[in-house]
């Protein structure tokens, strides 16, 4: 089954990986260097050892194929997954005079009474996103990150590119190409972001009248977000094969830094006596032929049936 290709990396890194300390302060096991490979043929890469929220891995990729950053449509969408960066920067501001909340996420775990007034200060800064929008012009934006880069990039020549359309067009005209690539890492503009890109650059191969896709990753967090990670790209790969008329063919991964976090071993342990089951398939909507025009309906999971899915703590 395709998936052991993920299923076999958690237990690598169970096995043979390297006691690491990390910024966050959680503690991995780490290795340096990974390749793993999907046949997008064979199905949707959406694991089903665990439950995986598709409906937040589409959401995501909307988001950064509208070119946002804002915290808000993700909101919008009950899509948490970044609030705790946008959060950071907020209460790290000057502006915010509420409970020290240095370290939250970390605290939050081991101090319940301090995990309450999280919780309530998470909530409050939510709603400030969602409602004050001066508010989230400043501290609901996560900064020049993944959208921004993608089809905004500022070039030191004074244009912005849209790295998205140039890959779209060149490979309806010449798909041959070797440069049908797209950069997230902007180093003068890392400042700004809230996060440096994890996923950082990727790049399109067309051969058979099928299009393939290999991203990097500098940084890849196992339980967590390797998940969401491997399905995002082969969400984008289906869109841009759809809008370019060609068929999907390879996803091929590369990690640096991959790591399972400390705090995360036991679920990873548990999820590794699951038996995989069929892939799901995924169905876009075919009246819609630019990719930019395409929203959450337009995307349409086909016969998922995971075990349960398993709860961890993401490490802040
Ligand atoms: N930091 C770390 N330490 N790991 C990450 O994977 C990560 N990913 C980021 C931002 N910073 C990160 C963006 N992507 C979750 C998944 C992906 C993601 C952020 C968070 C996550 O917590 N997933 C949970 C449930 C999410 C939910 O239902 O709200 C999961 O069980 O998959
Ligand atoms: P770092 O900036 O210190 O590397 O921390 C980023 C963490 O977030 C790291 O554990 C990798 C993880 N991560 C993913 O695995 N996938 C993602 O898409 C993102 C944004 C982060």
């Amino acid at each position: 089954h395709p998936e052991y290709a993920y299923l076999d990396l958690m237990k690598h890194l169970l096995d043979h990986g390297i006691q690491k300390g990390d910024r966050t302060g959680t503690g991995t096991l780490s290795t340096f260097g990974y390749q793993m490979r999907f046949n997008l043929q064979e199905g949707f890469p959406l694991l089903t050892t665990k439950r995986v929220p598709m409906k937040l891995i589409a959401s995501e990729l909307l988001w950064f194929l509208k070119g946002d950053t804002k915290l808000r449509y993700l909101l919008e969408n009950n899509n948490h997954i970044w609030d705790e960066w946008g959060f950071k920067k907020w209460v790290e501001s000057p502006d915010y005079d509420g409970v020290d909340m240095t370290d939250f996420g970390r605290r939050s775990l081991v101090d319940e009474a301090f995990n309450e007034e999280y919780q309530l200060e998470l909530k409050h800064y939510q709603e400030l996103v969602l409602t004050d929008d001066a508010f989230s012009d400043t501290y609901g934006d996560l900064g020049n990150v993944y959208g921004k880069q993608w089809r905004f990039w500022e070039g030191a020549d004074g244009e912005v590119y849209d790295q998205i359309q140039y890959i779209i067009d060149e490979i309806k005209r010449n798909p041959d190409s070797r440069r049908l690539l797209c950069n997230a890492w902007n180093i003068s503009e890392l400042h700004t972001q809230a996060l440096p890109p994890c996923h950082y650059s990727f790049q399109f191969y067309v051969v058979d009248g099928k299009l393939s896709c290999l991203f990097n990753m500098r940084s890849n967090d196992v339980f967590l977000g390797l998940p969401f990670n491997i399905a995002s790209y082969a969400l984008l790969t289906h869109l841009i094969a759809h809008e370019c008329g060609l068929e999907v063919g390879e996803l091929v991964y590369s990690g640096a830094d991959v790591h399972l976090y400390s705090n995360h071993v036991e679920q990873a342990r548990k999820q590794l006596t699951r038996e995989p089951r069929a892939f799901p398939t995924i169905r876009l909507n075919q009246e819609k032929t630019s990719i930019f025009d395409f929203e959450l309906d337009d995307i349409e999971l086909i016969g998922y049936d995971p075990h349960p899915g398993i709860k961890a703590p993401v490490a802040v």
